[in-house]
């Protein structure tokens, strides 16, 4: 593979079968044509080739599971579907554009971009571009759509592996839970996958984090509680680098009763990882409970201004109605949302992809008109 000189045996590239070299995209030997497990593969490097079949493998997932989003954000979209039926064979007066408002509003889409969808949905229905109300779910799905770009909530990885993801967020936002559904997602995808127990501040986090890498079936490095959360950082970026893993992700703690010292801390461990590979973290990813709708927003625009933020994923949106919290997120906050929880199961997690996230809110069969400019 161009670009790749693959040394026998080095970073786990040596086929078991003949000796000779592999490519870390190789599913079966190059050589003999022997299957290939993972671990055969050649680590250490992402060429081109790998960073595209991820991205491919992402947007994939996204819309293979659009049951599995239909099913998850279904409490946010009755609220949205069951307003603008009220809707259909009316004109859109006051009336009408105050109900609109107040389905928006209570699907959480935050008062903003709430009132700015409305304001454009009237002015189109005065230019006649909307004929009847009936058309304003494509109209707001189409308008939604100009705000989500879609390269934008492709994941990060390092060009030379590994890729290291720091997770950050307040307690019980799902933070552990979504490290473990990643683990699962890109372990499933044949990367080598080690996770950091950085949440050293109790004891329950670090074994919760255990059990989660057993289930997954991948490594996890650990310290006492109480130890400093940036040195289990550090010797997971040490591991993860010497034995060839594709990705490192970091769990933090979360308490917010200080404020301070949790930015300090995080601020610790991006430096100490900083210090074996200066591109680290590669991505950090601030976790967000989706149940707690404008909270979330709030969240995000305290976090993201500290810790460098790369990345929403937001949490449990199978429990709530106010999934809308997710489009208001693109609007206050300029950091995308890449991965959404839809359970507690390590299944139970989705790259974002605004289009099937629009088709599961405002209903599949609306058309995809193209908004006007
Ligand atoms: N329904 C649902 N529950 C979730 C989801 N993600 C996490 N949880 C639950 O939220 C609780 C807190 O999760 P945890 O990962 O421990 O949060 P952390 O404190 O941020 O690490 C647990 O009971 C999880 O099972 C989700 O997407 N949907
Ligand atoms: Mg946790």
């Amino acid at each position: 593979m161009a670009g790749t000189a693959a040394v026998p045996g080095a970073d786990g590239g040596k086929c078991p079968a003949c000796g000779k070299p592999t490519g870390p995209d190789d599913s079966m030997c190059p050589h003999c044509g022997k299957a290939l497990a993972p671990k055969d593969r050649k680590k250490g490097f992402m060429g081109l080739g790998f960073l595209k079949k991820m991205k491919d493998a992402v947007s994939g997932a996204a819309k293979k599971a659009s049951e599995a989003l239909l099913a998850g954000v279904k409490k946010t979209a009755s609220v949205v579907r069951g307003g603008l039926d009220a809707l259909v064979g009316r004109k859109l007066g006051d009336d009408e554009c105050d109900e609109l408002l107040a389905t928006l509003l209570q699907a959480d889409l935050g008062p903003r971009l709430s009132d700015e969808l409305v304001e454009k949905a009237r002015d189109a229905y005065k230019d006649r571009e909307i004929q009847s109300p009936g058309e304003i779910a494509a109209f707001l799905k189409a308008e939604l759509k100009k705000e989500f770009p879609e390269q934008d909530s492709a994941p990060r990885f390092a060009e030379k592996a590994p890729t290291v993801i720091l997770v950050v967020g307040v307690n019980g936002t799902g933070k552990t839970t979504s490290i473990a559904k990643l683990a699962h997602f890109f372990t499933q995808r044949g990367l080598k996958v080690l996770l950091a127990a950085g949440d050293t501040f109790r004891a329950a986090a670090v074994q919760q984090l255990v059990t989660w890498a057993e289930r997954v079936g991948c490594e996890i490095v650990k310290a006492e509680q109480g130890a400093d959360p940036a040195s289990v950082a550090y010797n997971g970026c040490e591991k993860a680098m010497a034995q060839g893993f594709d990705l490192l992700i970091v769990d933090t703690a979360g308490r917010l009763h200080n404020k301070k010292n949790l930015m300090d801390e995080l601020e610790k461990i991006r430096r100490v990882l900083k210090k074996k590979l200066p591109d680290a973290p590669h991505e950090v990813l601030l976790v967000l409970d989706g149940t707690t709708g404008q909270n979330a927003v709030q969240q995000a625009q305290v976090f993201t201004k500290d810790v460098g933020v790369t990345g929403l994923v937001v949490t449990k949106l199978d429990g709530t109605a106010k999934g809308g919290a997710v489009l208001a997120m693109r609007s206050e906050v300029e950091i995308p949302v890449k991965w959404i929880g839809l359970g507690e199961k390590m299944t139970d997690l989705e790259p974002f992809d605004a289009d099937s996230f629009l088709d599961a809110i405002f209903g599949e069969n609306e058309a995809r008109i193209a908004p006007k400019n």
